[in-house]
């Protein structure tokens, strides 16, 4: 049986990444009407991945015996001030989730919840792959800086990268 502390952490942790499929999915929205095609489906993509983080844990807690509570969500932005402001916010908002999940994972060894500690274990790993990536794509737009030509070939690299993602995913 789930420890109802663990329970309300773990709740805490499917809002969190809700909260963070609704803000990539205002994103890749904005993106789209900006006719940045290859940066909304990067962001479609990363949305979708993130409910699926959520819904993990929502499995998780209904099998240990808990109950996996649908939260209510805040409004995400509506808009950003370009592609690389767009990428800027994901980094931040990526080191804060990492660090909703080392409090998680604080936790469960406080509690002695090995069974919940484990779990956390692929959240900890995906955390590493995903400030990787914020972090490598912004040194890119770093370097590219307002060139023109570079943001095109960067917005259509991006449409690539969902697919090698989802592949890497899948072990191929
Ligand atoms: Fe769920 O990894 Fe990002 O937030």
């Amino acid at each position: 049986m789930l420890p109802k502390k663990i329970e309300a952490a773990l709740n805490a942790q499917i809002q969190t990444e809700a909260m963070s499929s609704q803000i990539y999915l205002a994103m890749a929205s904005w993106a789209e009407t900006q006719g940045l095609s290859g940066t909304a489906a990067f962001l479609y993509g990363h949305s979708d991945e993130e409910r699926m983080h959520a819904l993990k844990l929502v499995k998780f807690v209904n099998e240990r015996g808990g109950h996996a509570v649908v939260p209510a969500l805040p409004a995400p932005p509506r808009t950003w001030k370009g592609i690389t402001h767009i990428f800027q916010e994901l980094f931040v908002h990526e080191t804060k989730v990492t660090g909703e999940i080392n409090k998680v994972v604080d936790l469960c060894l406080k509690e002695k919840e090995y069974t919940t500690h484990n779990f956390m274990q692929w959240y900890v790993s995906e955390q590493i792959e995903e400030e990787a990536l914020a972090r490598t794509l912004i040194d890119k737009l770093n370097m590219i800086g307002g060139d023109k030509g570079g943001l095109y070939l960067f917005d259509r690299d991006l449409a690539g990268m969902i697919g090698a993602k989802a592949k890497e995913k899948q072990g191929a």
